[in-house]
């Protein structure tokens, strides 16, 4: 499975709801994919993916989505602590799994020795969580997270391919854009 045709996949599923990509081909692939109000794109804030969407999920009902990365939140894995602690019932975490820091030199991370990202959740009370390999999996259990009360953390193993173009938009811009879409409209909700 490669990120790019899984992110379109995911993509067809969502109206609003708020993504928040993990830095590098994340981001950018989520832009070739669909770019959007409600994307928010991240650059250089590694770890924080998941963080920024908890606390998205916490202020509103509305489903959020975060497409996080193997090697940032094995930096950052407090983070699927605090989520098994807050449990917010509106939160999808997608962690693109390529077993490698893919964007910084093809690194091995944990995952290719053994670390496996879902038995992490399931020890910090995630209670919905998966392990997919394929598209036709990840869209089963993607559709069944945005109909059923999470949170959600499902593991997609990817393998690498060639990088597209650096997503051309401004961290200040998103910011903006994304903030905007909010103003004077309702939450969604599924
Ligand atoms: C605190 C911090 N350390 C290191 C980096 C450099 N860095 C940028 S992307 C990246 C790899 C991220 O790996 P992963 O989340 O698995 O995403 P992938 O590149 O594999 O898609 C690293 C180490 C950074 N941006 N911030
Ligand atoms: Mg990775």
């Amino acid at each position: 499975m490669h990120r790019y045709d899984a992110t379109k996949l995911l993509l067809r599923h969502l109206k609003d709801e708020p993504v928040v990509a993990n830095l590098g081909p994340t981001t950018d692939e989520l832009w070739h994919a669909g770019h959007r109000d409600r994307n928010f794109y991240t650059y250089g804030s590694m770890g924080l993916c998941s963080p920024l969407a908890l606390g998205m999920a916490l202020s509103q009902p509305g489903k959020v989505v975060s497409l996080d990365g193997d090697g940032a939140l094995l930096m950052n894995m407090g983070a699927i602590a605090t989520i098994g602690r807050e449990k917010p019932k509106n939160l999808v975490v997608v962690v693109w799994d390529n077993e490698q820091w893919g964007q910084t030199g093809h690194q091995p991370s944990h995952t290719a020795l053994g670390t496996d990202l879902e038995a992490v959740a399931r020890s910090c009370n995630i209670p919905k969580t998966a392990t997919v390999r394929t598209l036709e999996d990840l869209d089963q259990v993607f559709r069944q997270a945005l109909k059923e009360d999470g949170p959600w953390f499902i593991v997609a193993k990817i393998e690498e391919t060639e990088y597209l173009p650096v997503s051309p938009v401004e961290p200040e811009a998103t910011l903006y854009r994304f903030r905007r879409s909010f103003v004077g409209q309702e939450m969604p909700g599924h």
